[in-house]
């Protein structure tokens, strides 16, 4: 059976590590376009010099032909600026939108059958412009960043407990924003609810250094934002999607009668597929957790009114 070929638009930080860990994980073949001229190029031979070593055999391109997204079936795009020190997630949106528009434009005109993942910030605003733009049905179009807080609420509650990251299962919902919600009635070691080991205290502190982990990394790099685990991430539902995995992710996916909403791109549990949001998993909120959740929704809304889509 060919292999399947997946496009990454932005062979910046992001990309480039999401075509390293695809090919580490022989997912697909990987084609990875930047504007910079000779940059994509550049990065895909350095990963397929690595094949060797690694032992991947699946082939990993560079191009700044827009023509080469031809027969992809997953278009990732990660094009953009990245925050700096000092920067919100939103402060990047006129830029953003106007890159996510021309990248959005070459794929419905080189590969319209693919699906569509957006990672470029602020990544649910980002996603239903590129939705509205593509004119694709609203299931083929997907946005990363509840994989991404989730892993982060994984990590720290391993790191507070001194435990497998494996045993540990997280859902953070709602918009990558500092409005985003951690579940703590959703987050579970082995099956034990987290509040039956860790302290109301301690429980409190890593939900909230989960809601502004992004901003921990930038004020550390100073010159960009997080990369190794957002592409790891983009890794995983790419994985998903390739391999028909059925994971449940959660994802920026179209709400529209779901969660009571009336149309709007923002983070859910999804069961993620080859036919891309196969499902959006309606999971029960408390009083509290709806209010942060209806809190979220409407930080995506007002951000949304900025672009007049
Ligand atoms: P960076 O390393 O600057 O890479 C961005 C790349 O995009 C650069 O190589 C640019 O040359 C390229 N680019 C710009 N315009 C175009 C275009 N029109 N066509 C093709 N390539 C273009 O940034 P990064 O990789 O660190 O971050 C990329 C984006 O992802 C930013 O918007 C980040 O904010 C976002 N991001 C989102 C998450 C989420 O969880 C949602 C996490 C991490 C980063």
């Amino acid at each position: 059976m060919a292999r399947k070929k997946v496009s990454i638009v932005g062979a910046g930080h992001v990309g480039s590590h999401a075509a390293l860990w695809l090919a580490l994980k022989e997912i697909s073949d990987v084609m990875l376009i930047d504007i910079v001229e000779g940059m994509a190029e550049g990065k895909a031979l350095d990963i397929m010099e690595a094949a060797p070593v690694e032992g991947f055999d699946v082939s990993v391109r560079g191009s700044s032909d827009y023509g080469d997204l031809a027969a992809s079936d997953l278009v990732i795009i990660t094009a953009g600026l990245p925050r700096k020190p000092g920067m919100t997630r939103s402060d990047l949106i006129g830029k953003n939108a106007a890159i996510v528009k021309s990248v959005v434009e070459q794929v419905v005109m080189h590969c319209p059958q693919a699906l569509l993942m957006v990672v470029t910030n602020p990544l649910d605003v980002m996603v239903h412009a590129a939705w509205k733009i593509s004119g694709l049905p609203p299931e083929r179009i997907v946005g990363m960043a509840g994989a991404l807080d989730s892993a982060r609420l994984r990590a720290f509650v391993a790191m507070e407990l001194g435990v497998s990251v494996e045993d540990v299962q997280a859902m953070v919902i709602g918009g990558h924003g500092d409005e985003m919600v951690p579940l703590r009635r959703y987050t579970t070691v082995s099956g034990i609810p987290v509040e039956r080991l860790l302290s109301p205290g301690k429980v409190d502190a890593v939900m909230e250094r989960t809601k502004k982990a992004g901003g921990e990394i930038v004020s550390l790099l100073k010159t960009g934002s997080a990369f190794y685990a957002p592409s790891a991430c983009v890794a995983e539902m790419a994985e998903a999607i390739i391999r028909d995995k059925k994971r449940i992710i959660p994802c920026a996916a179209y709400c529209k009668g779901r969660y009571g909403l009336d149309g709007v791109f923002v983070g859910v549990p999804v069961r993620l597929g080859e036919r891309g949001v196969e499902e959006i998993i309606e999971i029960d909120l408390d009083t509290e957790e709806r209010k942060a959740f209806d809190n979220s929704v409407a930080a995506i809304k007002k951000l949304a009114a900025e672009l007049k889509f």
